[in-house]
């Protein structure tokens, strides 16, 4: 069983998910943020509960919704609202923004615009860490976060195919939220239960609560021990929603109010919240927690309004390299 400390630390990560994307589409509102946005707002239990089971040293990749795999992966808001600002002290030196997002000293291998194309780098990084482990080091795992959509790519059936094969210490975690933009499930897959998929490939799947935070910690912690011990990988499949649009703007022709609304009542926030007190948790620690996130999400727009903008000088510096060595290849 978990600690309090630990138990109010996933809900502290999951309500600073919610309140820095929040901020970030006010402020997108008034001007402070150019380009996309893609809300991760209501999946937040899945990036959480996942982050929760890996050490600081194991990877994840990321997606075009990539904002609370980072946050939960440990990465600076600070980092993350001057980027989406365009500041040059941005998490890519304000040239990426909300999909470019990367911190490998936090094992974050980078937001994605490429519909699953983070699931072969988590197969690649997975199969190092194998080779690492066969020459002594202790094993890393891999864990890559991608939608439902994704999971009728070529590129992930490759990558799910070799993993299989070669026993890779990965973690597949499909955040189901039943939509690829505006296409539900039913219109892009012959199967509703994603998890299956895992059998072609002669691993594990299962299927849990994608907004309880802690069904997805139990399976994702299952999953890792499994992988360290070289038992090979795992498929999840959390069943999730998104209560935004695909993007920021989106007008979401092509669900009902109604659908929406009967997710909201699992909003896996308040949930969480209404669970600790039950479980013990003193009213006063959860304030505590909460008046943290506010504090941070404050602090964070705050440097990205007083740090420079990005300027058009650097365009092509780093294009290739870590984007603070500026180095040009
Ligand atoms: C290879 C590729 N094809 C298409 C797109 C356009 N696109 C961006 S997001 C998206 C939907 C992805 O759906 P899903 O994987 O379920 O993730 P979700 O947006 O629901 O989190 C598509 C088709 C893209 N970015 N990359
Ligand atoms: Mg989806």
């Amino acid at each position: 069983m978990l600690s309090h400390h630990k138990l109010i630390e996933l809900y502290r990560l999951m309500l600073l998910i919610r309140r820095f994307e929040l901020r970030a589409i006010d402020e997108r509102r008034q001007g402070l943020i150019p380009g996309f946005i893609h809300p991760y707002v209501g999946e937040e239990a899945c990036a959480v509960g996942a982050c929760a089971a890996l050490n600081r040293d194991d990877v994840i990749t990321s997606t075009h919704r990539g904002h609370g795999h980072l946050i939960a992966k440990g990465g600076d808001v600070r980092l993350m609202m001057a980027e989406l600002a365009a500041r040059e002290t941005g998490y890519c030196a304000g040239k990426g923004g909300s999909l470019h997002m990367t911190d490998f000293d936090l094992g974050i291998m980078g937001a994605n615009g490429i519909v699953a194309g983070g699931i072969p780098m988590a197969v690649g990084a997975a199969l190092a860490f194998k080779k690492q482990a066969a020459n002594g080091a202790p094993m890393r795992v891999a864990l890559s976060f991608f939608g439902d959509g994704a999971t009728n790519e070529g590129a992930f059936h490759e990558a799910l195919n070799l993993a299989g094969l070669w026993k890779l210490p990965v973690i597949f975690f499909c955040e189901n939220n039943l939509y690829g933009e505006g296409t539900p499930q039913n219109k892009q897959a012959p199967v509703s239960q994603l998890s299956l998929r895992a059998q072609a490939y002669a691993m594990p799947g299962v299927t849990v609560d994608g907004n309880d935070v802690l069904a997805v910690y139990q399976a994702t912690r299952a999953a890792v021990e499994r992988a360290r011990h070289g038992a090979g990988p795992t498929f999840i499949e959390g069943l999730t929603y998104r209560y935004r649009g695909h993007y920021e703007g989106d007008p979401q022709v092509y669900r009902s109010p109604q659908e929406v609304a009967e997710w909201q009542a699992r909003d896996p926030i308040p949930r969480f919240r209404r669970w600790l007190v039950e479980a013990g948790v003193s009213e006063s620690d959860i304030e505590q927690a909460e008046g943290q996130v506010l504090a941070m999400v404050d602090e964070a727009v705050d440097y990205a309004r007083k740090a420079p903008p990005a300027r058009v000088q650097d365009a092509l510096s780093g294009v290739y390299g870590n984007a603070h060595n500026g180095a040009v290849f």
